[in-house]
């Protein structure tokens, strides 16, 4: 399934040290991932549904294990109602947080679909999280947690049920993601001893880099990397 001879990719090394991280939300529309985005960098919340036209970027400097890591986090600005995202958006993804809404059945149907495009489109060696928000939402829950476990499981992807809304294991989802990929991507290469299990907890302050970009490019805004390898 690995690229390389089976081998996953080092991750590259970017400025002052820090390796940079590609993560990209995906699943149905207004399942949470802008939102959960907003709550990861800046820790806040609105109601409001935003539309940008793009992909919506930002940059997030974390530390997990005492490695600097820069989490590049792209959103989807809508395009994934039409199911129309680019190659160039999937192709150079280094991890992936696939949300559905547990108060939506569809988008938790839509997951299959979701890990298909993923499987396909994205380089094998990426890594993926699944994410059932807003979890605050109980009264509506029409997803079991178990379900969305099973189906996490059956993937063998890690698994959080989430909420934007009130930060439920928000951070805890992104810091998942980026243990895994740290791990594999960076520990595997220099023999550092990795503290499997727990994601580390200690992610630093937002960077402050925030920007949109069209779709039709953003795969082009990365230097030194193959490219898609899928
Ligand atoms: N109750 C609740 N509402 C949420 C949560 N996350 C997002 N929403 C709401 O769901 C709607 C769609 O959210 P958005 O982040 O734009 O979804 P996206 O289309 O997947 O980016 C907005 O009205 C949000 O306020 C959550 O965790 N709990
Ligand atoms: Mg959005």
């Amino acid at each position: 399934m690995e690229n390389n001879g089976g081998q996953p990719r080092p991750l590259q090394l970017g400025a002052k040290g820090a390796y940079i991280v590609r993560l990209l939300m995906v699943g149905d529309s207004a399942c949470g991932k802008t939102s959960l985005v907003l709550r990861f960098d800046q820790n806040v919340f609105s109601t409001k549904f935003v539309t940008t036209i793009g992909v919506d970027y930002r940059d997030k400097m974390v530390k997990i294990e005492g490695a600097q890591m820069r989490l590049q986090l792209w959103d989807t600005a809508g395009q994934e109602r039409f199911r129309s995202l680019t190659s160039n958006f999937f192709g150079r993804a280094d991890g992936f947080v696939l949300t559905y809404d547990i108060s939506n059945r569809p988008s938790f149907d839509h997951v299959i679909g979701w890990m298909r495009d993923i499987k396909t489109r994205a380089p094998p060696d990426c890594d993926i999280v699944l994410c059932g928000n807003k979890s605050d939402l109980d009264n509506d829950r029409v997803v079991t947690y178990d379900e969305g476990k099973l189906l996490a499981d059956e993937y063998g992807v890690q698994f959080f049920e989430t909420s934007a809304l009130t930060g439920h294991n928000v951070e805890r989802t992104f810091t998942a993601l980026a243990t895994t990929i740290k791990h594999k991507r960076i520990d595997e290469f220099e023999g550092t001893p990795s503290i499997r299990g727990a994601p580390s907890t200690d992610s630093a302050s937002a960077a402050g880099d925030h920007r949109t970009v069209n779709l039709s490019s953003a795969g082009e805004k990365r230097e030194g990397q193959k490219p898609g390898c899928c």
